[in-house]
């Protein structure tokens, strides 16, 4: 969006601070950008809640992408081979990179990291839910590259096309790299599936156990979303929650049989008439409660946060010294 931007009268905060005509001028500006399918760019004028919505958002998603980090860094060191510890290495690595650049797309819209980390450390902002159950095997890993990155592709492509310019784009990398997650989870699971009998039931047991709160990342269904008339309006969701879901279960149905395993739905069904795969009630009261703090590894999640954030302080202090140091130096031979 070029129309209007913020040298007419805009703070980085998207507040009109002009008069009412160059406010309806902005707005209607941004509306048309909206409707044209062009991009908002950080400098563009944005309503306040836009920002306040998008911030939301993407706070979410960068905070769900490092406390990510944590269920399958449980199994780094005790990974079954050489080449399987590389792998699950490298991902976690990426799940760090997609953090850092869903806070770099947040800081456009004019927070700082700082304050966003402050906020998952004091709990003020949530991450997703999926990251609060417990990794108990090495399938686990296996179930969460194919699940948990199946839905989070599922519901990332869609935000490749972003109405925030930002966000849009950092979406295109990530879901780049959430395709090779979902791959390596899908190898690693068919792997176990047609190992011994002891393996495979290792596998089925950690599909059973992620299942169900996979389906519930998508969030809660569409008449309960507080979010997401406003948010598609705004064209940051595509899609809605209930639709996305539908699309990640019709996907992993036939994936599940070419694996050999069951999914732990016995309403589960293909629907000629609606050409999609009925499924059985999800249990929302698991899904509100673990949003509110109890979940199975709620506190242990932010615990260890904190705790990396606290210890991690004296490498941030360095770089910032150095970055200093650096800036004066230039600033010395210029
Ligand atoms: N968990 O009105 P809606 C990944 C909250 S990345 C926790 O429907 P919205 C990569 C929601 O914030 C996974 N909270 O909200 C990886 C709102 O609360 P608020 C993260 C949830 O925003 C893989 C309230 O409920 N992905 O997995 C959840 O329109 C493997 C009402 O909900 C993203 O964040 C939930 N599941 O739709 C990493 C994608 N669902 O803010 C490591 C971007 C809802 O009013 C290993 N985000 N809530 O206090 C989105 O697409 C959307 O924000 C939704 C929710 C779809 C998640």
């Amino acid at each position: 969006m070029t129309a209007v931007t913020a040298e007419t009268g805009t703070n980085k905060h998207g507040s009109p601070a002009a008069d009412d005509k160059d406010a309806s001028a902005h707005a209607a500006a941004f509306d048309a950008a909206v409707a044209a399918d062009e991009r908002i760019e950080p400098r563009d004028w944005m309503p306040e809640a836009y920002r306040a919505s998008l911030v939301r958002q993407i706070a979410q998603h960068a905070h769900s992408e490092i406390i990510g980090m944590q269920p399958e860094s449980n199994w780094i060191t005790r990974a079954p081979s050489l080449r399987r510890k590389a792998i699950l290495m490298a991902k976690v690595q990426d799940e760090a990179g997609h953090g850092l650049y869903l806070y770099s797309a947040a800081e456009t819209l004019g927070v700082s990291r700082d304050e966003l980390l402050d906020k998952l450390h004091s709990g003020r902002q949530k991450y997703s839910s999926i990251f609060n159950y417990p990794t108990l095997t090495w399938a686990d890993v296996g179930a969460i590259g194919w699940l948990v990155d199946g839905a989070a592709i599922t519901n990332q492509v869609p935000l490749c096309r972003c109405s925030y310019g930002p966000y849009a784009r950092a979406m295109v990398r990530v879901c780049k790299e959430e395709s090779f997650h979902q791959r390596q989870g899908y190898e690693l699971l068919l792997a176990l599936s047609q190992g011994t009998p002891e393996q495979h039931a290792m596998a089925q047991d950690a599909v059973d156990r992620w299942w169900w709160p996979s389906l519930m990342m998508f969030g809660p269904p569409d008449d309960e979303s507080s979010h997401s008339a406003q948010s598609m309006a705004w064209k940051i969701k595509r899609h809605s929650n209930d639709e996305l879901r539908q699309r990640f279960v019709d996907i992993c149905v036939p994936q599940a049989e070419a694996l050999g395993l069951t999914l732990p739905d016995p309403d589960l069904r293909w629907n000629e008439e609606r050409g999609h795969h009925d499924f059985g009630a999800i249990d929302w009261t698991e899904f509100w409660d673990v949003l509110k703090g109890n979940g199975p590894c709620n506190e242990q999640r932010l615990t260890q946060r904190r705790r990396a954030h606290e210890e991690g302080a004296w490498v941030r202090d360095a770089a910032a010294a150095y970055a200093a140091k650096q800036h004066t130096n230039g600033e010395a031979t210029a």
